[in-house]
């Protein structure tokens, strides 16, 4: 499983403070604690704080980079902000994310094929989120055959269903297991899938029991990315003990020992 880190995100009360204050430490002991952690990607967004979101994400990349030289993957919604701020990048990149809409494929698909870039894209348009298995297929094998005529390796592409809270939309979560089981098998050699996992259990109780029961349903599907809190350390262990399960890793009596070892 690839681990993309989520808590440089300025949606946290601490990390939108240290970006609106350009404070160093703060990013960098978070970057920090998730790279020793396990994380193998630190996902970068500035969140609803940044007046100015080219230059605070990347000064955002600059005190990431400094501390580590795992992966970043460069989280915004809007095409020109990323555009701008993978210019100062200097550790492999995943853009995060496109749409199925083509006036941001046209824009993102490019720019992740200039910078040998991962990049992320979600089964939504324009029209909103879908609410069925179908639906979310359909934009995603959209997604899959532009990358294709583009000349895009699929193997750097990402598919998210996009996963919804479970107070709010129940019925979607089994039709995004469902999708994540169906974009493996869109294409040949087969895309990635990621999915934003805490987003689950925005507003629920136990949050960690909730993200750690869908994790290991989703890594049954054949998920291969997502978006946790890596310092979660039962997530992190059931996440570790389903690779176990799905014959991913080698049984040993120290298997989740060896594995974090394995990350350092
Ligand atoms: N797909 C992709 N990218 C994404 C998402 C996705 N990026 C953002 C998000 N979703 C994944 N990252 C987070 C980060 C934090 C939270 C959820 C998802 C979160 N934060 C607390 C909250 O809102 O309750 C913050 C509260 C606090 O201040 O502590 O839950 O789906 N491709």
């Amino acid at each position: 499983m690839i681990i993309i880190g989520e808590l440089l995100n300025g949606m946290y009360k601490n990390v939108g403070k240290a970006i609106v204050e350009k404070d160093r430490s703060v990013i960098q002991r978070i970057a920090k604690a998730q790279v020793e952690a396990g994380a193998d990607v630190l996902d970068l967004n500035c969140g609803p704080v940044s007046k100015d979101q080219v230059s605070d994400l990347k000064w955002l990349i600059n005190a990431v980079e400094e501390v580590t030289d795992r992966a970043i993957a460069i989280d915004s919604s809007k095409p020109k902000v990323i555009e701008e701020a993978i210019k100062v990048a200097r550790n492999k990149t995943i853009i995060n994310s496109t749409t199925a809409d083509a006036e941001k494929l046209e824009i993102l698909v490019p720019l992740a094929k200039q910078h040998n870039s991962g990049l992320i894209a979600l089964s939504i348009n324009k029209k909103g989120i879908p609410q069925n298995k179908e639906q979310r297929l359909e934009l995603a094998a959209n997604i899959v055959a532009f990358c294709i005529e583009n000349d895009f390796p699929v193997t750097d592409l990402y598919l998210d269903p996009v996963v919804m809270p479970v107070d709010v939309a129940q019925a979607q979560l089994k039709e995004i297991l469902e999708s994540i089981r169906e974009f493996k098998l869109l294409c040949d050699p087969a895309p990635k899938t990621v999915v934003g996992l805490s987003n689950i259990s925005q507003g629920v109780v136990d949050r960690s029991l909730v993200n750690r029961t869908f994790l290991i349903m989703a890594q049954a599907a054949g998920l291969d990315a997502a978006i946790v809190d890596p310092l979660d350390e039962k997530l992190m262990d059931a996440m570790i003990t389903a690779e176990l399960v799905l014959n991913k890793q080698i049984y040993c009596k120290a298997y989740l020992e060896a594995y974090r070892k394995s990350k350092l």
